[in-house]
């Protein structure tokens, strides 16, 4: 039969031709999260060393020719001949999909894990990749590239170019290596030198006590930073609290169990909130898992225990929940395992069963044993005070709400009424914008598509929710009117299947109260309806600046680099309209520029860094005036009015429903 595979066939097959087929199997996509796998994958290579033992620092540069050069200062490659391919070790390492050794125990292919597929997969989709290796006093050097056959059109990934050669002597130890990505696979090739610098930031968090360095060679100046922290986990939540007032102590405490292992670092504060950080091999679950239940479920028993030991729960009181426990709390969690099975939309959440008992096991007893310490119970009634109080608050909340839903013809009808809702019933098609103001929501009443788009004008500027318990966000007329609107509840209530909306477009003015209204509303959304967000139902909206307009020709610019382009095309005599604020467009302008699905730009709000939007919110919305003043003088550019946005990391994206 011709198509009968040979086993040759099936080696040539497993070669890197395969990763170049199909990119998106291994690193899930060529867009710029699959992009920046390449150095992730390379730089966890260099953490396994490290890990072992075997090296203190990392460097990762990106450079001026688009390439980016990691090291380490471990035992560098082997360079023996493998004795199963007859080639160097790093050749292996470098050619075959399921190199051996240190690897295995990573998970390879893309099984909805994004990680671990190994420096193979890289070296397949890069232009060209060389490896230096400083090992026994000697320099080696291996280069690889991916060419295009010139009869047959096709291309050889990541060909072995020469052997292995010698360079020199050197005293250096440890491991180089540089790599192009290939623009034939990746539609964008150039990294973002923030999502480079935040990521090693982490990895210093979750890796104690080494360093990493990171240059970016295409920036003038300021653009070497290196991150250490030898209190490793207990340093990242002082960083995660830092601008918030502490209760109590750090709880610090690892363990391990057969395969898996788990650190943990606790932290309470005043604030209203709780803010875990989970992670598995330090790839961040921001969906959570079994890891992170695990440590839920112990943290409410141990607490309940507690609480009846020192007589805060009598024998005829129920226990409080796992939400009054969490109010309050920071905590990272960080579970090694080995062979880490990742589910969910962005495969953010851990799914090994087996991972939550042990989880559960560890940290009920070593949370058990922090509190019968002596010197921690001061501490443990802190705690233990703080809940009970928030069990009370929750009971009033919840009360508050049976009421609004009891009274809910009368209570909701003036919130309803707020709402000019679409005609469409189905949630999948439907929109729903939040817009500032009457005049502004009353143009886009008239200006939308009534079959699929609701209008929920906001009166003002919204409560700050950051400062305040939920009961108080509940008692707030405008955020009721948004709860309401979306049917989803919120906190331990909410329930994403209830949402009436496919899409909730925020839609404010482009100056500083919009940016704040903003960011108010992404603070209630990620405190109180965080899968609203994960889940990628949140945009906001991007009315045009300016409009530029000459005779009957007029052009809308949505930012200053459009205006220019568009004045350069229009020539001399344009006239200039610049738009202070949503209500100075007209209903048919308003529809046409920033509503119309086919004409509209939305951003698209994602948490790709959710430790980081945690601390912005806290800094910008919290009660610590100086961190905001601070924070305000260093970052905000007051002429980039989204400079807020620029940190919650909201992705372009064009949203007008291909999204
Ligand atoms: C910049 C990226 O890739 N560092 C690495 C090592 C060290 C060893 C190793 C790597 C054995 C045969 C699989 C050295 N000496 N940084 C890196 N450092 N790989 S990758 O071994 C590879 C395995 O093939 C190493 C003794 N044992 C292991």
């Amino acid at each position: 039969m011709a198509n009968s595979y040979q086993a040759s066939d099936i080696t040539v097959l497993e070669g890197l031709d395969a990763v170049r087929m199909r990119p998106g199997m291994y690193i899930g996509s060529t867009g710029s999260r699959g992009l920046h796998h390449l150095i992730w994958e390379i730089v966890d290579n260099a953490i396994d060393e490290a890990a072992n033992g075997f090296a203190s620092e990392i460097t990762v540069s990106l450079n001026r020719d688009g390439s980016c050069t990691v090291t380490d200062n471990g035992r560098g490659i082997p360079v023996d001949t493998h004795p199963k391919f007859g080639v160097s070790a790093v050749e292996v390492v470098y050619t075959q999909l399921h190199a051996g050794g240190k690897f295995d125990n990573k998970n390879y292919a893309y099984s909805g894990g994004l990680h671990g597929v190994g420096a193979s997969v890289v070296n397949a989709l890069c232009e060209w990749v060389t490896v230096d290796v400083y090992r026994d006093y000697t320099h080696y050097r291996q280069r690889f590239e991916s060419i295009e056959d010139k009869k047959s059109g096709k291309i050889i990934s990541g060909k072995p170019i020469g052997g292995l050669e010698t360079i020199s002597n050197t005293r250096k130890r440890g491991t180089e290596v540089r790599f192009k990505p290939d623009p034939r696979v990746f539609e964008e090739t150039s990294f973002s030198g923030e999502t480079v610098r935040r990521r090693l930031r982490e990895l210093a968090y979750l890796n104690a006590g080494v360093t990493f360095k990171f240059t970016d060679e295409r920036q003038k100046e300021n653009n070497q930073r290196e991150y250490r922290y030898d209190g490793g986990l207990a340093d990242f939540v002082g960083y995660l609290t830092n601008d918030k007032t502490l209760v109590g102590d750090k709880i610090l405490f690892e363990g391990g169990q057969g395969e898996v292992r788990i650190r943990v670092a606790m932290q309470y504060t005043d604030s209203y909130t709780e803010n875990i950080f989970s992670y598995v091999n330090n790839i961040p679950t921001a969906e959570g898992g079994t890891h992170e239940t695990g440590f839920k479920a112990a943290l409410t028993r141990a607490f309940n225990d507690m609480a009846r030991r020192l007589g805060a729960l009598k024998e005829k009181d129920n226990n409080l929940s796992g939400e009054d426990y969490r109010e309050g709390l920071t905590a990272v969690i960080a579970a090694n395992v080995q062979k880490p099975q990742f589910e969910g939309q962005t495969k953010g959440r851990l799914g090994n069963t087996e991972v939550r008992p042990i989880v559960e096991g560890i940290v009920y007893e070593k949370l058990d044993m922090y509190f019968e310490d002596l010197k921690n119970q001061a501490q443990a009634s802190l705690i233990l005070d703080k809940a009970v109080k928030a069990a009370k608050v929750r009971e009033a909340a919840r009360m508050a709400r049976e009421v609004a839903r009891k009274k809910n013809q009368l209570e909701a009808a003036p919130l309803v009424g707020k709402l000019s809702s679409c005609t469409g019933r189905d949630p999948s098609k439907n929109e729903l914008f939040i817009v500032e103001g009457d005049s502004a929501g009353g143009s886009a009443k008239q200006g939308r598509d009534r079959r699929f788009q609701a209008i929920l004008p906001l009166r003002g500027k919204p409560l700050n929710v950051e400062k305040k318990r939920i009961d108080q966000v509940l008692a707030n007329e405008e955020f009721r009117s948004i709860i309401t609107a979306l049917g989803t509840g919120i906190g331990e209530d909410f329930d994403l299947s209830h949402l009436k909306y496919n899409r909730v477009v925020i839609l404010s003015d482009a100056d500083q109260d919009g940016a704040h209204i903003r960011a108010i509303l992404l603070t209630f959304f990620f405190r109180y309806m965080k899968d609203l967000v994960t889940d990628g139902h949140v945009f906001i909206g991007m009315p045009p600046l300016y409009k530029c307009s000459r005779g009957d020709k007029s052009v809308y610019c949505y930012d200053d680099r459009e205006l220019e382009k568009a004045i350069s095309k229009m020539g001399r005599g344009y006239q200039l309209q610049r738009y202070k604020g949503l209500g100075e467009m007209n209903p048919e302008q308003l529809w046409e520029t920033t509503m119309d699905p086919d004409k509209r730009k939305l951003m698209q709000v994602t948490l790709e860094d959710a430790t980081e939007s945690e601390r912005l919110v806290t800094v910008l919305m919290g009660d610590k005036v100086e961190p905001r003043r601070e924070y305000i003088s260093m970052y905000a550019d007051f002429n980039k009015s989204d400079d807020f946005m620029e940190k919650i990391d909201v992705t372009g994206g064009n949203g007008n429903g291909k999204g």
